[in-house]
């Protein structure tokens, strides 16, 4: 299998990164090498800028109508290949085959489907100026964009950014994770297929101080959309800063989910659980720190843990398996870090804390760990501040609202929260005090593309999504006409 090389996509061709150099690409659940993946450099990314470029000129005038059609055939072609998509995704990731299936694949997919239509609906605006003048506003790409995504939900998150950016007109300079790159690869030929001219889109693989760090610091790439950690995130912004380019920043969180005594007891249980550890707990908007009022706390743990308990961990790619493996051998690792120091904390492991035995003989040497329930944790604890991303959840008591509002925003992150409870002035009341881009009430993760997405604090800058994404990959110029 390893001789699968998984290439660069430069002006409309699967081409070899210049060095001629290749990395290990490790499937999670064996921990050996299933296929190469090119380990570019900065001269990767100049030859990809030099065709963007090329291609800016004549697809920044290609019609609205006319991009939408590309991008909806592209859409086609993933639901075409759902199954194949979701088991390379599945293989790539370590992430169960029935979640790639029922939740990545399609949504990315739809994330081109909404952007191809959305552009078709856009409004420009007119301003009368007293009897002066008559102002109006032309939204126009801004030119060569630059896309780096992480490993979590590769191909969504990808198209996320890929979607709008060609709607808009721009063209494209892309690096997936190179933790996670086969289904970019696999994208770039269901684009090649759907006839996007070449050089629209590139897609440069390889490591992000090799390739990411030549992409922010790239002076003709003058819009960088960046999905990541917070660290990376502060080094993509320090170097775009430098050259005064438009950043948008998608960063970590460290989401509370906030569960009173009038909640409805199973929804509660049953979206908490799927907050705590969906896609082994590797989401940004996971909940990771879980407060339960103080009066069905006991009896609200014991239905947690029994849930939790019965998640079939396994194969990825069984059919069965709800919790599939750790992305990567460092990320396994970080994880016994956290379960290591939240014992040194004060912290109890209520439920799992270690690897499971191997699901079966292929999976013997891959990154596995068991969904992982901790109680007795202080609240400001390191354990419940950073970023864990894998199958950990705090659990703490609270007794007001007061309490647990502030429990919920002493934090340095802001990207999701979600309330569980009855009382409706109540969830609004919180809804508006809770520092953080998305609360969701009686519900995690339903999404709607028409939203802003994003966070505060330290979990990002700017927002994606509908409106927002399009006025990011446009810049607006003002005409000016004197009556
Ligand atoms: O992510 P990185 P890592 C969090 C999570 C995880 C931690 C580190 O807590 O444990 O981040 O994960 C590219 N210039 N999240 O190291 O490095 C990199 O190649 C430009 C949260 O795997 O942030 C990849 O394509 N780019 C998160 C992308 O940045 C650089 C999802 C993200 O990788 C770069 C992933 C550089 N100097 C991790 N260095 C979320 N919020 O969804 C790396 N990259």
């Amino acid at each position: 299998m390893t001789e699968i090389r998984i290439r660069n996509f430069i002006n409309g061709q699967f081409v070899e990164p210049l060095s001629a150099q290749y990395l290990d690409n490790i499937e999670p659940a064996t921990g050996e090498p299933y296929s190469q993946v090119a380990d570019s450099d900065e001269h990767d990314v100049d030859a990809a800028v030099a065709a963007a470029e090329e291609a800016f000129g004549e697809w920044s005038r290609v019609a609205a109508n006319e991009r939408a059609k590309l991008l909806l055939r592209i859409a086609d072609l993933i639901d075409r290949d759902l199954e194949k998509l979701a088991r390379a995704e599945s293989i790539d990731t370590g992430k169960p085959i029935t979640l790639s299936r029922t939740l990545d694949i399609p949504r990315a997919a739809a994330n081109f489907r909404f952007f191809a239509t959305a552009i078709l609906h856009v409004q420009n605006e007119a301003h009368v100026t007293d009897n002066l003048a008559l102002n109006y506003t032309l939204r126009q790409p801004r030119g060569i964009a630059g896309l780096i995504s992480p490993w979590n939900l590769p191909l969504y998150l990808l198209s996320w950014k890929i979607a709008p950016a060609l709607a808009c007109a721009n063209t494209i300079v892309a690096k997936p994770s190179e933790l996670t790159p086969m289904t970019a690869f696999m994208l770039c030929e269901l684009a090649h297929e759907a006839g996007l001219p070449p050089g629209v889109l590139n897609v440069v693989q390889g490591t992000g101080p090799r390739v990411g760090a030549a992409i922010t610091a790239h002076p003709k790439i003058n819009t960088i959309s960046f999905t990541g950690g917070t660290v990376t995130g502060r080094k993509v912004a320090e170097a775009g800063a430098a050259l005064f380019k438009k950043i948008s920043l998608e960063l970590g969180g460290k989401n509370p989910t906030i569960v009173f005594a009038d909640a409805d007891l199973n929804a509660a249980l049953s979206g908490s659980v799927r907050a705590s550890f969906a896609n082994q707990g590797q989401v940004c908007l996971c909940g990771s720190r879980l407060y339960v009022e103080r009066a069905i706390y006991d009896e609200f743990v014991h239905g947690f843990i029994d849930k939790a308990s019965k998640l079939k961990q396994g194969d990825p790619l069984d059919e069965s398996t709800e919790q599939g493996a750790i992305v990567s051998k460092t990320q396994l690792e970080k994880i016994r870090f956290y379960v290591d120091l939240a014992q040194r904390e004060g912290g109890n492991i209520a439920l799992g804390g270690a690897a499971p035995e191997p699901p079966n003989a292929r999976c013997r040497d891959g990154f596995f760990f068991q969904p992982t329930v901790i109680t007795g944790l202080p609240p400001s604890c390191r354990t419940n501040s950073e970023e864990i991303f894998g199958p950990v959840v705090s659990i703490m008591p609270f007794e007001s609202e007061e309490e647990v509002v502030s429990y919920a925003n002493d934090c340095e992150y802001g990207l999701s929260s979600s309330i569980w409870t009855q009382n409706l002035n109540r969830a609004h009341r919180i809804a508006e005090q809770i520092h953080a881009g998305t609360v969701w009430i009686n519900c995690w993760l339903l999404r709607d593309l028409r939203v802003p997405f994003g966070g505060m604090k330290q979990s990002g800058v700017g927002r994606e999504g509908g409106e927002e994404a399009l006025r990011f990959f446009t810049e607006a110029k003002n005409v000016c006409i004197a009556k």
